[in-house]
């Protein structure tokens, strides 16, 4: 053999074996790579305690080895959700079906980055959802519930709603309660009644009365089932086959 031709099968046989290596590596460190992430909702009345157990499931999440992201609605750094904001805290009027499109534009604006983080295999737990933007939209008077669907359907249809559940004078003692637009016991009376129109198979409904530790232990043993049962699942369409 030749200087040249050992130079060249040297060479060729490098390229095989370190690409062997290379995608051994690869299915070493990426099992289940077609697996997605469960989408995972949490809604109800204000202050029944949704921001602190969607946090206390991505740790748990985290902690068990599921990968895990918060994403809160409405998301009040975007250039819509700074509308929402100043909207919620009183500080301008946008009438009634305007503040309902800007609300679901606000979740139309994260699809794209939902959908590739669900695909990535990344569970997403969802504080509040279109859920939220029907029940609170078609508490007004003139605002029919069928037109408050309309612009959320074709969002990404979660895997599992947790629905906690509070009446309106434990909810009214608790945090800052008031502060803000809609908080008020009479309009949160009316949101609670349009959520359970809202339920389908999907929805676990949780006593919120309970302490935040057993909310959070009970949730999480339900949330483990569902990231499981996912994994295979192709995402869905929220509403898309209603008439
Ligand atoms: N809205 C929202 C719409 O109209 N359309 C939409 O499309 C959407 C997405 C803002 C408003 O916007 C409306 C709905 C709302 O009115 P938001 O930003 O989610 O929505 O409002 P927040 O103020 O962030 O959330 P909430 O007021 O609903 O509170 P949470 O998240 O339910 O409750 P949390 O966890 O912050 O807890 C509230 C207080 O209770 C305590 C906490 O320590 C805190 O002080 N607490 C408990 N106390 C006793 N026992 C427990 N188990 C407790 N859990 C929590």
């Amino acid at each position: 053999m030749t200087w040249r031709h050992f130079q060249y099968h040297g060479f060729t046989k490098l390229i095989y074996f370190s690409t062997r290596l290379l995608s051994q590596k690869t299915l070493l460190t990426m099992p289940g790579m077609n697996e997605r992430g469960a989408l995972i909702v949490f809604e109800g009345c204000d202050k029944s305690g949704k921001s602190t157990q969607c946090s206390l499931l991505v740790e748990n999440l985290n902690r068990c080895g599921v990968q895990a992201e918060l994403v809160k609605f409405p998301d009040r750094t975007t250039e819509i959700g700074k509308m929402i904001d100043r909207y919620l805290q009183n500080a301008c009027f946008i009438e009634d079906h305007a503040i309902h499109l800007l609300f679901a534009a606000n979740r139309w604006e994260h699809m794209p980055s939902m959908t590739k983080r669900l695909k990535s295999g990344v569970t997403l737990v969802v504080d509040r959802y279109s859920f939220s933007g029907v029940a609170y939209s078609a508490s007004k008077p003139g605002i029919e519930l069928e037109w408050c669907r309309g612009p959320e359907k074709g969002l990404l249809q979660p895997d599992c709603v947790f629905y906690l559940t509070l009446n309106a004078q434990e909810a009214a003692m608790r945090g800052d309660y008031g502060t803000e637009r809609y908080e008020q016991q009479d309009f949160q009376k009316k949101t609670a009644s349009v959520f359970e129109n809202l339920q389908d198979d999907s929805w676990k409904v949780i006593d919120a009365g309970k302490s935040v530790e057993e909310l959070s232990a009970k949730i999480f043993e339900q949330a483990k089932d569902i990231v499981s049962s996912a994994k295979h699942r192709p995402l869905g369409y929220l509403w898309k086959e209603d008439p």
